[in-house]
């Protein structure tokens, strides 16, 4: 039967790491895959969670099923990290969450129910935009387009492009949006942006569907989640969310994420999540419980979570400050083009480098970028950031 089988290429930014793994100079960096890594080059457990799992060894239970759509505690504090807790949704009972197998498993959860409800609709998503977006909305059977979204030559948004693709779209298609720390570019949008997005995606009827990978590496938990405060204020009254806790609670290989669906009231709501339980149980039934009791008692726990909000604190500081000290290494090493770093956010750069730059990067120092010039700030340190700006400099003089 499988005689003939196609070989399909791998991922190209894991397929990255590989080739780093493999790469023998005691130099190398990997600035290639979205993973926080701390001073040490580690990827960090945090105490929070190191805390947590210590008190729930301590007093280990029995591993039943989980509901389908996941532990109550971890849905319900979810859905305040998300929205606010003081927000009017939540108190209206019109959000309905189930807890996911990471954030990607929100979006294919979230593009099977869209799916379903909407089988004509089309989605838009950012020119650039995470490769695996078009490839997930993809295999849920959505036709994907693009929207305008990065201006190369101000490493920013182009806004008026973006907001004049949004006004084409037919009513009624998905418009992907990453609510913060955009993935590839790091340009973000302005609240004053997000407001007129919202009243656009309003009058336009579309449907707002938000990718928030993360949540509080930016500015901060509540300020990184504008985003969705500001959709649910325009009024637009069905909407999703797909969040993750790979990056803020540094729970990669968890697979800890939530779906949250907003509905026009709580009886659609209900009858709403009825339906992503029924995409859930024919997948995989129900999700696994060590993440998210991790995650639901750092959030529950007045202590944890002041420690936890510390913690994310000291991430999100040091990015910032790594994105400073790249921007002022290139300066000394003759390189001066590159503030912009300083103002894009979360833990990627769109660098500007060209394919053939990032070439050189890997075949002459050993640094792997992606092909496209994205590069992970949150990979570099104190050790490396030398190394990498020289090494930039040189390529990008050349
Ligand atoms: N969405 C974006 C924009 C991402 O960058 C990522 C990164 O991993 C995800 C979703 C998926 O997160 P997870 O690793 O929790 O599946
Ligand atoms: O963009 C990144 O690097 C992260 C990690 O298939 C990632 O989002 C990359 C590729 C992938 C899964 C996760």
């Amino acid at each position: 039967f499988f005689a003939n089988v196609e070989l399909v290429p791998g991922d190209p930014i894991l397929g990255l790491t590989e080739a780093y793994n493999a790469d023998s100079r005691p130099t190398k960096v990997n600035l290639g895959v979205g993973i926080y890594y701390d001073e040490s080059g580690r990827i960090p457990l945090l105490r929070a969670v190191k805390q947590i799992e210590q008190q729930l060894a301590t007093d280990a239970k029995p591993r039943g099923y989980l509901p389908i759509d996941g532990l109550p505690a971890y849905t319900q504090a979810t859905r305040e990290l998300v929205f606010g807790k003081d927000s009017p949704l939540l108190a209206a009972g019109r959000v309905a969450t189930s807890q996911t197998i990471g954030g990607s498993g929100a979006l294919r959860v979230g593009a099977d129910l869209l799916h379903k409800l909407l089988p004509h609709a089309t989605i838009a998503i950012s020119n650039p935009s995470w490769e695996n977006h078009r490839a997930v909305f993809g295999a849920a059977g959505f036709e994907v387009v693009e929207y305008s979204y990065f201006d190369a030559a101000t490493h920013g948004v182009d806004f008026d492009a973006m907001l004049a693709d949004l006004g084409k779209l037919q009513p009624g298609t998905v418009v992907l949006l990453h609510a913060c720390c955009h993935n590839p570019t790091g340009a973000d949008l302005t609240v004053d942006q997000w407001k007129q997005v919202a009243a656009l995606l309003k009058d336009r009827q579309l449907f707002p569907f938000i990718d928030m990978a993360y949540q509080g590496f930016d500015k901060g938990i509540e300020q990184d989640g504008a985003a969705v405060r500001i959709i649910a204020e325009a009024g637009i009254d069905s909407f999703v969310v797909a969040n993750s806790y790979s990056k803020s609670f540094s729970l990669y290989g968890e697979r800890i994420g939530a779906l949250s669906v907003v509905a026009p009231d709580a009886n659609a709501a209900k009858a709403v999540q009825s339906q992503v339980k029924r995409i859930i149980r024919t997948i995989y039934s129900s999700p696994s419980n060590h993440g998210a009791a991790l995650v639901a008692g750092v959030l529950n726990s007045v202590e944890l979570r002041q420690l936890w909000e510390a913690e994310l604190t000291e991430m999100r500081e040091r990015i910032h400050a790594l994105r400073n000290g790249l921007v002022e290494k290139l300066v000394a090493a003759g390189a001066p083009g590159f503030a912009f770093i300083n103002d894009q956010a979360g833990m990627f750069s769109y660098s500007g480098l060209s394919r053939a730059q990032v070439d050189r990067l890997r075949d002459e120092y050993g640094i792997y970028a992606v092909g496209t010039g994205r590069i992970c700030v949150a990979a570099l340190s104190q050790n490396n950031l030398d190394y990498v700006a020289q090494a930039v400099a040189k390529v990008a003089k050349a």
